[in-house]
């Protein structure tokens, strides 16, 4: 069923653009945009065919892909579709504190298609070498500065080669009179960073904020709780996922992927550690007195041994009650000399000494139930009391367990507002990955929730339903009652 659904997604998206290409084509006649289904099942046929079987050259895709242009106001967009790197500036830093051979950011970013594309011409960023410090970034059209409205980030990650360690989050770095985008590297101050993160088994999908301490002017890290949601299946099923995070003015934001919500909160409650410190702390001067007693209970003083109290009482005695199994052999020993052993012809007396043969099971003792001396088990002694001890009573001058009394932080301060965060201009990767060919597309800026959406629409739903209908065409082609004639 959800096939079916991609696929009808698939023809109302790409039968829209059927209709954009005869709006921009004058010569057209009417008949194109009518048979839209016709024409899209001849489309997506022949994208399938242009993969490179035969030496001859592609033919022209019917269903020509249209980068998606934003439907109101952006701080950024970017897809990638013109096809180069212009507005995107290469970092030339070198991180200080690692060995000079790994310390650039010598990573190599490029502009292409991504493997077995479904939308020739919809192209994206890739972090293309692995085991490298990759760093690339770009200018907004202005600093977004947190005010009244939302903030909204969203951009498509696909993990074209799975993902063994790696990230591929993004940080809004933060609009300083000392960000240069020429020198960007780990260390450049950001506002946000947003975005998935692997190593292991540990699959992350972070919102970090550096939030501005008010009373010192020093900044620190708040991490958003953990999501709850599984989010293995987005590194490793080679998709193109769409990650968007939603921050609004009354502090409450959410994390969504593929725009189902996975995590969510308050940047006042849900941070760590939290913004906001305690109003009060233990004191650190405070000390427990001596003589406080934190015995809840104690032994009776009271309490006298009982006269018939035997402390000595074995805790175990041997049964009297037990008798001696029939057939007990006592005069047989357990181990007797193996009668069919002999002396080895080399064996020297003198160097090593007199022979004995080896010691074996007494046979005889295989049919008895025992030989040798028996002797009684051994039973729990019913009059064993063991050592005294008073009994365990409250205690009357028992005072709880001790802690320091509080007084006020010195450090406190309460920002209502951590909403209102540093302003950024300009968007940023750094990123290290063990793992190649990285795809990223469709970033976006912007504070209205539809325009996001809009753009969502245009960019990954455009690719999940020419996958959709890809995967439709595939299955259809592989049952045997519905194989299509091939065409040449
Ligand atoms: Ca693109």
């Amino acid at each position: 069923m959800e096939l079916k659904w991609l696929l009808y997604v698939a023809l109302l998206a790409l039968g829209t653009l059927a209709i954009q290409a005869h709006d921009m084509d004058d010569d057209n006649d009417g008949d194109d945009v009518v048979d839209i289904e016709d024409d899209l099942d001849d489309g997506i046929e022949e994208v399938e065919e242009s993969k490179p079987e035969t030496s001859s050259p592609p033919p022209t895709p019917k269903v020509t892909y249209r980068a998606p242009v934003p439907t109101g106001e952006v701080y950024f967009v970017e897809s990638f579709d013109k096809g180069t790197l212009d507005g995107w500036i290469l970092s030339k830093a070198k991180k200080d504190d690692t060995d000079d051979e790994i310390s650039k950011y010598d990573g190599k970013w490029e502009v292409q298609d991504m493997k077995d594309t479904k939308l020739p011409g919809d192209k994206g960023l890739v972090l293309v070498t692995r085991a490298k410090h990759h760093a690339i970034s770009s200018k907004l059209s202005k600093p977004f500065v947190f005010d009244t409205k939302p903030l909204i980030i969203q951009y498509e990650v696909n993990f074209q080669n799975g993902i063994e360690c790696g990230g591929a989050y993004v940080k809004l770095l933060s609009k300083t009179p000392e960000l240069n985008l020429d020198q960007f590297h780990d260390k450049t101050p950001y506002t946000i960073m947003f975005g998935p993160d692997k190593c292991g088994e540990d699959y992350k999908l972070h919102f970090i904020f550096r939030h501005k301490n008010p009373k010192t002017g020093k900044y620190e890290e708040k991490h958003a709780k953990r999501p709850d949601a599984d989010l293995k299946t987005y590194f490793t099923d080679k998709k193109t996922h769409l990650y968007t995070l939603v921050l609004n003015p009354d502090n409450s934001f959410e994390i969504l992927v593929d725009q189902t919500v996975v995590n969510s909160g308050n940047l006042l409650n849900d941070m760590s550690p939290p913004v906001n410190p305690p109003r009060e702390i233990e004191d650190p001067n405070d000390q427990k007195p001596e003589d406080w007693d934190e015995r809840p209970k104690i032994p009776d003083p009271d309490a006298v041994k009982p006269d018939d109290w035997d402390e000595d009482a074995p805790a175990k005695i041997p049964d009297e009650n037990a008798v001696k199994p029939e057939g007990w052999l006592d005069d047989e020993p357990e181990y007797v000399a193996d009668p069919d052993a002999e002396k080895p012809e080399d064996w020297d007396e003198d160097m090593d000494g007199e022979w004995e043969a080896p010691q074996v099971a007494n046979p005889k003792c295989e049919s008895a139930p025992g030989c040798g001396t028996w002797q009684r088990p051994m039973i729990d002694n019913p009059n064993y009391k063991g050592k005294w001890k008073p009994p365990m009573i409250d205690n009357v001058n028992y005072q709880g367990i001790w802690k320091p009394r509080k007084i006020p932080n010195p450090d406190f301060f309460e920002d209502l507002e951590p909403f209102k965060m540093t302003p950024f201009s300009a968007v940023g990767l750094e990123l290290w990955s063990m793992t190649s060919d990285i795809f990223f597309d469709n970033f976006i800026i912007c504070t209205e929730r539809a325009v996001a959406d809009d753009w969502a629409n245009d960019g990954w739903g455009l690719k999940k339903a020419a996958d959709g209908a890809a995967e439709e065409e595939e299955n259809v082609n592989r049952s045997p009652r519905n194989r299509k004639p091939r065409k040449d």
